[in-house]
């Protein structure tokens, strides 16, 4: 290898020099920033470029790279660069500082992660990087860390087992927008309690606003042969669980409402209030844009939700919205429901099973 350091202002001007310097075969070896001297006011920031071109060996034959491979490097570099060119300023100033960083963070940002969440998780993981390696070891420690670091921000929570210790039964209700799939969510999961987990289960509706909305949870409860019982109020609610006090677990579906709604959310509120014992679950759907889902887990937040579950991920590929939303809030995630068919698209994540879900293809890029 014939190796030689190019200094520039930017990446682009060195890799200018370079190839006019050693000719396109030149491979980029490792990628400096140098600050500027505080001693001197007129001293720039500048980029230092370690480049070589392979020698030719002895026998004639050439020590370069299956032309292919290098070929289909270059293709997902450019594939990269462009998925990068449509998003701001900033990003495109952090592939400049960061280069070696370009094919992690356009995988984070193809799944979903936000601009603002994938170029912080970059920046701190550029910052850790070792300077004096070289380009392939960088890549290689910059996955490493990114991978740990999405995986730090995932907490989950196995909410939904037996707890023989305290007699009582676990109460859960599921609270959301409108349409989310509360209603099948709450369905997949006592057919799971029951029939995989043995569990006793009792269903609630306190969803008395949408006409059929009791008769659509009962014809599921009366499938699987289960206690389902409508609460209007919270008289009805008591009676309910005086009902169910030998279950293990009982489940209680609410009216999905707008999170603009306050007065509606208020009511679900004071029914759910009615028993101390009641844990509240937040229900998002994926589909749902960001914005909307970080102003739905803020307007639900009232109820203190002890865990968060997200649906409807077979309908997206960028599942990646995932991490801002529990980087955000900071709820453990409980359960994932990926389909329409009751039970069986239902799964109880753990964090690696949830970190390939978040980073979708782009988790075999990472690792
Ligand atoms: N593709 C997909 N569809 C789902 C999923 N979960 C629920 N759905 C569908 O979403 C629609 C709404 O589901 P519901 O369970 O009625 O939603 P909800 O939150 O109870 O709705 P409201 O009670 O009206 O607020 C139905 O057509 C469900 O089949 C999922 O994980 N994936
Ligand atoms: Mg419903």
């Amino acid at each position: 290898m014939n190796r030689k350091i190019f200094k520039a202002e930017n990446i682009q001007q060195a890799i200018a020099t370079i190839k006019e310097e050693l000719g396109s075969d030149a491979m980029i070896l490792n990628t400096r920033k140098i600050k500027r001297k505080p001693s001197d006011p007129y001293g720039k920031e500048m980029f230092e470029v370690e480049a070589a071109v392979p020698l030719p060996p002895k026998d004639g034959k050439t020590d370069k790279a299956n032309p292919v491979e290098v070929i289909q490097e270059d293709i997902a570099q450019i594939k990269d660069m462009i998925s990068i060119a449509g998003f701001g300023n900033g990003m495109h100033n952090m592939v400049c500082n960061h280069f070696e960083s370009v094919g992690v963070l356009a995988s984070l940002l193809r799944a979903g992660v936000s601009e603002a969440l994938a170029s912080s998780i970059i920046q701190k993981a550029s910052a850790s990087m070792d300077n004096t390696a070289d380009q392939r070891e960088k890549i290689k420690s910059l996955k490493k860390y990114v991978m740990k670091e999405c995986l730090n921000r995932i907490a989950t929570r196995d909410y939904f087992c037996r707890d023989n210790s305290s007699g009582v039964p676990h109460v859960a209700a599921f609270i959301g927008p409108t349409g989310v799939g509360k209603t099948t969510t709450v369905a997949k999961l006592a057919a799971m309690l029951t029939f995989q987990r043995k569990m006793k289960v009792a269903l609630i509706s306190i969803d008395n606003y949408r006409v059929g909305a009791f008769e659509q949870l009962k014809a599921y409860a009366s499938i699987m042969g289960l206690l389902c019982v409508p609460a209007f109020s919270a008289q009805d609610l008591l009676c309910a669980l005086d009902r169910m006090k030998s279950m293990d677990m009982v489940l209680i579906d609410t009216a999905g409402h707008s999170h603009f709604d306050k007065q509606r959310i208020d009511e679900i509120l004071q029914l759910i209030k009615t028993d101390f014992r009641i844990s509240a679950h937040l229900v998002l759907s994926v589909t749902s844009e960001s914005i909307i889902m970080q102003e739905a887990a803020a307007a639900f937040s009232v109820f203190g939700p002890d865990t968060v579950i997200f649906t409807k991920i077979d309908e997206t590929k960028r599942c990646g919205k995932i991490l801002d939303q529990i980087s955000d809030f900071k709820l453990p995630v409980s359960l994932i429901a990926n389909g329409q068919k009751v039970p069986e698209d239902l799964i109880v994540p753990d964090r690696q099973e949830l970190l390939k879900i978040i980073l979708g293809k782009g988790s075999k890029e990472i690792y």
